[in-house]
C-alpha cells in the first residue's frame, strides 16, 4: 500500500506567522458583593470529586486504546508537483527554531508568521492566529477539541503540551481551517507525535537537557518510543522550571515564574494488516506560575488530554482512510492572588472545564480528485466561579459564578476537496454545517444584565471556501475565498464580572449575541529556484457582527482596580488585513540567509483601529554551516506602533530590535547521535515591550541559553 497521503494536506496553505501578539481578559479581584447571590454549598465537594475521577479516568484511560496508528507517510504517486508546493507552506516538519532547537511550543509557533502571541507573562502565552484572538480559531490537538478553564486565558491549549510529545502543529488560514469546526482566523491543530509500525523491532528516543541563564530556567525532555510490525508504543516526559526573569534593564520582573510538569502516552496495535486501534494520553502539570501583567497568579492548573482510536485503510476504491477517535479531556485551573500584597481583598476563582467528542474522518481519493470528510462532535461543561474574602479568611463576603456551569454542543460535518486539473493546477473547494448549543445552568446570572434571556441557545453555522493554485515553471499562484459563521465563546456569550486588566473593565456576556460572520480573500505568489525563494501572501478580512466590549451604563464595577463594567457586544463589521513576505537565498553553498516582512491593519465600522494588531514587523537571519559546526545569527523588531488604539486600551509602543545569536556542534559518541548547541537572545540587551504584552510589562534582557541533545 503506497497511497494516500496527500489527502491530509489538502487544502492546507497556510500563512504561517511571527512572534507575538493578542487579546483580551483578565481579571480580577472583585470585591463587596453587591449583585451576587447564592452559594452553592456543593461547589467544595465538586471539586474533591472531581480531582479523583480525574485520577480515575486517567488510569482507564491508560489502558484504553486509541486510534490513529500509521498516519504517517504512505505517499501517493499521483502527487505531483503540487504536492511539494503544498506541503512547504503547511507546518513545519520538526518542532525546532531556526536559532535554538530546545524551544517549548510558544516559542516555536512564534516561528510563524501568522501567529503572534498577547503575552501576560513568560508562560503560556495567547496565540493570535491572522492577528485575531483565541475566539476566532479553533484550537485543537490532534483534532479533538479542548477548553482552557480559566476565564482571564491564563490557559490556551498550547500550554497543555509540550514540545517532545509533538511531531508538528498545522497551521491553516481562515475558512480552510474549518475542517476541525467552525473558525473564522482559521485552525492551529497540534499533531502529537506517532510512531509509524515497523517491519522489525525498533527503539528510538532523545533527550535533551539545558539551561538558561536569564531565568534560570532548566528543563529536562525525554521521549522513547518502540515500534515492531503489531504493536507500537510512544511515551514522553518534561521539567520545566524557571525563576524570575530580568529585563534590559537587568530588574527582575516579579512574579514571571513557572513549573512545568508533562508526560504522554500512546499505545498502537494493528488489528489486522490493515487496521489499527491506538490510545493516547497527556497529562499536564503547572504549578506556581506567575503572571506579571495580572494581578493574580496559577497556583495550580492540570490537564488530562485522552483518546481512543481506531483507524481502518483501504487497499482498492474511492474510500481509503477512515479514522474514528474518541474523546475526553478534563482541565482544572486554580488562581491565587495571595502573592499579591496589593490585595487589599482576595478572590478563589477556580475554574473547570470538561469535553467529551468524536472525531471521525474519511479520506476519499479517485484520479484526481481527493477529499477528506470529517465529522466533528462534542460537549463542553465550563464552570468558573468567584469566591471573595476579606483579610479575615473566615468571613466569605460573596459568591458568583463567572462562568455559571455553561454547557457548549457542538455537531459538525466539513470536507475539503482537491481536484488536480492539470499537472500544474489545483482547485479546493470545501464547507462546512455545524449545530452549535449552549446552555447555562445557572442563568439568573445571566439574567441580571439581560433579563429573560433564553437558557439555551441553538446556532447553525455554514462555511464555504474555495482556491484555485497554479504553477508556471519557478512561479505558483494561488487565490482563494471563504464564508463562514462563528458562535461566540463562553466568555462572550456567558461571562459575569470577568476583570479585563488591560482596560481595566469587567465584562459581561450577552447570551442573545449574534454570530460572527466572516468573508474572507486570500492570495499569494511565489518564485522558487535552486538558490533562492521569495513569497507573498496576503488576506483580507470583512467580519460582520464583530464582537467587542463596549461601555454598559448599568452595573457598577465589582472590583477596586475595574473602572467600569463593559457588556459584549457586536460591530456591524471589522476588517483586518494581513501581508506576509518571506525570502531565502543561498549565499554560498553552506551559507543561507533567511528574511521576512509582515503587515497587518485591522480597523471597526467607524474606521477605528482595533487592538493588538502587529505593526510592520522584520526578520533576517543568517545560517552558516561547517563539518559539524553550525551559527546563526538573527534580528527581529517591529517598527513603532502607529495604528494602536486607545478606545480598547492600547498605548502606543515603540519601535525594538532584538539581536540573537547561536552555534551548535553535532557528534556522535557510541550509538548515540549529540548535539550541543549555545546562544545568546536579545545579545544587546534591549529593553523593550511589544504592542501585545500585557500591561507593557517589559521582555526579557540578555540570555544565554545552552542545551544538549542525544537521541538513538
Ligand atoms: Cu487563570
Amino acid at each position: 500500500m503506497r497511497k494516500l497521503r496527500n489527502l491530509s494536506l489538502l487544502s492546507k496553505r497556510c500563512f504561517s506567522t511571527s512572534p507575538q501578539s493578542f487579546d483580551t481578559f483578565c481579571h480580577p479581584e472583585r470585591s463587596e458583593g453587591s449583585f451576587i447571590q447564592f452559594l452553592d454549598p456543593s461547589a467544595r465537594l465538586r471539586m474533591t470529586i472531581r480531582k479523583v475521577l480525574l485520577s480515575i479516568s486517567f488510569l482507564v484511560l491508560s489502558l484504553g486504546m486509541n486510534v490513529q496508528a500509521q498516519h504517517r507517510h504512505v505517499h501517493s504517486d499521483s502527487t505531483k508537483r503540487l504536492d511539494e508546493v503544498t506541503v512547504t507552506a503547511i507546518a513545519k516538519r520538526k518542532i525546532e527554531t531556526d536559532m535554538k532547537m530546545a524551544v517549548s511550543v510558544d516559542e516555536f509557533l512564534a516561528s510563524s508568521d501568522n501567529i503572534s502571541f498577547i503575552k501576560r507573562g513568560a508562560y503560556a502565552w495567547e496565540p493570535l492566529l491572522n492577528n485575531m484572538s483565541t475566539e476566532r480559531s479553533t484550537l485543537t490537538i490532534d483534532g479533538m477539541h479542548v477548553f482552557g478553564a480559566c476565564t482571564d486565558k491564563m490557559d490556551p491549549i498550547t500550554s497543555y503540551v509540550e514540545s517532545n510529545n509533538l511531531a508538528t502543529i498545522d497551521i491553516t488560514s481562515g475558512q480552510e481551517g474549518s475542517l476541525h469546526g467552525a473558525t473564522v482566523a482559521g485552525s492551529i491543530d497540534l499533531r502529537r507525535k506517532s510512531t509509524p509500525f515497523g517491519m522489525e523491532k525498533k527503539w528510538g528516543g532523545a533527550y535533551q537537557t539545558g539551561f538558561e541563564f536569564n531565568n534560570r530556567q532548566y528543563f529536562n525532555l525525554g521521549n522513547v518510543s518502540y515500534s515492531d510490525d503489531r504493536f507500537v508504543a510512544d511515551g514522553s516526559i518534561s521539567f520545566r522550571k524557571a525563576g524570575n526573569y530580568y529585563d534590559g534593564k537587568d530588574r527582575e520582573i516579579d512574579h514571571s515564574q513557572y513549573n512545568k510538569f508533562n508526560t504522554s502516552l500512546g499505545l498502537a496495535y494493528k488489528t489486522s494488516p490493515l487496521s489499527s486501534v491506538r490510545i493516547d494520553a497527556i497529562y499536564d502539570k503547572a504549578k506556581d506560575v506567575g503572571f506579571p501583567a495580572l494581578p493574580m497568579d496559577l497556583w495550580l492548573s492540570r490537564a488530562i488530554i485522552t483518546s481512543a482510536s481506531y483507524k481502518q485503510l483501504f487497499e482498492d476504491g474511492l474510500l481509503r482512510v477512515w479514522d474514528s477517535k474518541i474523546y475526553f479531556n478534563a482541565v482544572e485551573h486554580y488562581m491565587d492572588d495571595t502573592t499579591r500584597p496589593e490585595n487589599l481583598v482576595h478572590m478563589d476563582m477556580p475554574g473547570w472545564s470538561t469535553t467529551y467528542g468524536l472525531v471521525s474522518k474519511v479520506h476519499l481519493k479517485k484520479d484526481d480528485y481527493s477529499s477528506e470528510i470529517q465529522l466533528n462532535a462534542y460537549d463542553n461543561l465550563s464552570i468558573a466561579e468567584m469566591t471573595m474574602y476579606p483579610q479575615d479568611r473566615s468571613k466569605k463576603t460573596m459568591f458568583a459564578y463567572s462562568w455559571p456551569w455553561v454547557t457548549t454542543r457542538f455537531a459538525g460535518l466539513s470536507m475539503n476537496n482537491a481536484w488536480d486539473i492539470s499537472e500544474r493546477s489545483r482547485l479546493n473547494f470545501g464547507g462546512s454545517l455545524g449545530w452549535n448549543y449552549n446552555h447555562s445552568k445557572y442563568v439568573e446570572f445571566n439574567w441580571i444584565f439581560y433579563p429573560g434571556t433564553p437558557q439555551e441557545k441553538n446556532r447553525v453555522l455554514p462555511s464555504l471556501h474555495t482556491s484555485y493554485q497554479l504553477q508556471i515553471n519557478q512561479f505558483d499562484f494561488s487565490v482563494g475565498t471563504g464564508y463562514g459563521y462563528r458562535a461566540p465563546s463562553v466568555s462572550e456569550g456567558y461571562g459575569y464580572y470577568i476583570y479585563n486588566s488591560f482596560d481595566r473593565y469587567d465584562y459581561i456576556g450577552n447570551p442573545d449575541l449574534k454570530n460572527e460572520i466572516s468573508y474572507e480573500a486570500n492570495a499569494s505568489a511565489g518564485f522558487k529556484n535552486k538558490r533562492m525563494g521569495i513569497e507573498a501572501k496576503a488576506n483580507y478580512f470583512h467580519i460582520r457582527h464583530y464582537i467587542v466590549g463596549r461601555i454598559l451604563s448599568l452595573g457598577s464595577p465589582m472590583n477596586y482596580q475595574s473602572v467600569g463594567v463593559k457588556g459584549y457586544t457586536s460591530l456591524d463589521h471589522a476588517k483586518l488585513f494581513n501581508l506576509a513576505l518571506n525570502a531565502n537565498y543561498d549565499i554560498l553553498q553552506h551559507l543561507h540567509w533567511k528574511g521576512a516582512l509582515t503587515y497587518a491593519r485591522a480597523t471597526d465600522d467607524k474606521s477605528g483601529n482595533l487592538p493588538f494588531i502587529r505593526p510592520l514587523s522584520y526578520q533576517t537571519s543568517l545560517y552558516f554551516m561547517h563539518g559539524q559546526f553550525g551559527v546563526r545569527t538573527a534580528v527581529n523588531g517591529d517598527l513603532a506602533q502607529r495604528n494602536y488604539s486607545p478606545e480598547y486600551g492600547e498605548d502606543q509602543t515603540p519601535a525594538y530590535a532584538v539581536w540573537n545569536i547561536s552555534a551548535d556542534y553535532t557528534f556522535s559518541f557510541k550509538n548515540y547521535k549529540m548535539v550541543l548547541q549555545a546562544g545568546a537572545e536579545n545579545l544587546f540587551n534591549e529593553h523593550y515591550s511589544t504592542y501585545a504584552d500585557w500591561g507593557n510589562i517589559p521582555r526579557m534582557g540578555r540570555n544565554i541559553f545552552t542545551s544538549l541533545k542525544f537521541s538513538f
